[in-house]
């Protein structure tokens, strides 16, 4: 029997992370597809039918028939079915979405160009460069603040979207060669993370093909 859910994504890609890591956490068992970016199967009329963007990650929830795009709206609308990581209280489910928009305003582009370009997927200048870094290091600071505070997640007393989001990214730190361990408590969040039961790192969890949920 087929599962609730299908992702479809890319094993190198940290958006797919987040959602995969999101229904690893939630112990929903999920198939995957696996989309070659470089044959352009995300450009297809089949796939852009599941995500008008032509990007991944996609969902589809079988349950419904809705696909849905954007990792950050994909988080959410999981923690509303699943009834987890959606923050207990209306106070914290608001401070959830606005990390969420932080990280994308503020952090994703940074990480993943830089990883991107360290890894020869993309090319910078070197202006860009250095703006990423700047941008890189300033968010990094606003984390490190954070749980300097005495915070232990990002919103809220319990982990939340937030963290599974903003763990997407940070996790890929260190191959946009960014050493993580100058922050101590986000390193510390990092470890409670990876704590959570079911937790699964990056390459661990997504698959470089296609398979049905195990
Ligand atoms: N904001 C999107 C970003 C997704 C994204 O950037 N996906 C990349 C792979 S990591 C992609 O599909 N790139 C191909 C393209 O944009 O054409 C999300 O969170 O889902």
């Amino acid at each position: 029997m087929s599962a609730r859910y299908t992702l479809h994504g890319l094993f190198a890609s940290g958006p797919t992370y987040k959602v995969g890591l999101m229904l690893t956490l939630c112990g929903e068992a999920f198939d995957y597809v696996s989309v070659n970016l470089r044959a352009g199967e995300h450009k297809t009329p089949e796939y852009l039918a599941i995500n008008r963007f032509g990007q991944v990650p996609a969902l589809v929830d079988h349950s419904n028939g809705r696909a849905l795009c954007q990792s950050g709206a994909i988080l959410d609308y999981l923690a509303d079915k699943t009834g987890k990581f959606g923050g207990a209280t209306l106070d914290d489910r608001l401070r959830a979405r606005e990390w969420l928009f932080w990280g994308w305003d503020k952090l994703d582009a940074p990480v993943y160009r830089l990883r991107g370009w360290k890894l020869g997927f993309r090319q910078l200048e070197a202006p860009q460069v250095a703006m990423y870094e700047a941008e890189r290091k300033a968010a990094f600071e606003t984390l490190e603040a954070w749980f300097t505070a005495g915070h232990d997640w990002l919103a809220g007393v319990e982990p939340t979207i937030a963290d599974i989001d903003i763990y997407g990214v940070v996790a890929y730190a260190g191959q946009s060669e960014y050493d993580v361990a100058q922050h101590p408590h986000v390193q510390a969040w990092m470890h409670r993370m990876q704590a959570l039961p079911h937790f699964a790192a990056h390459d661990a969890l997504l698959p470089h093909e296609t398979r049905r949920a195990s």
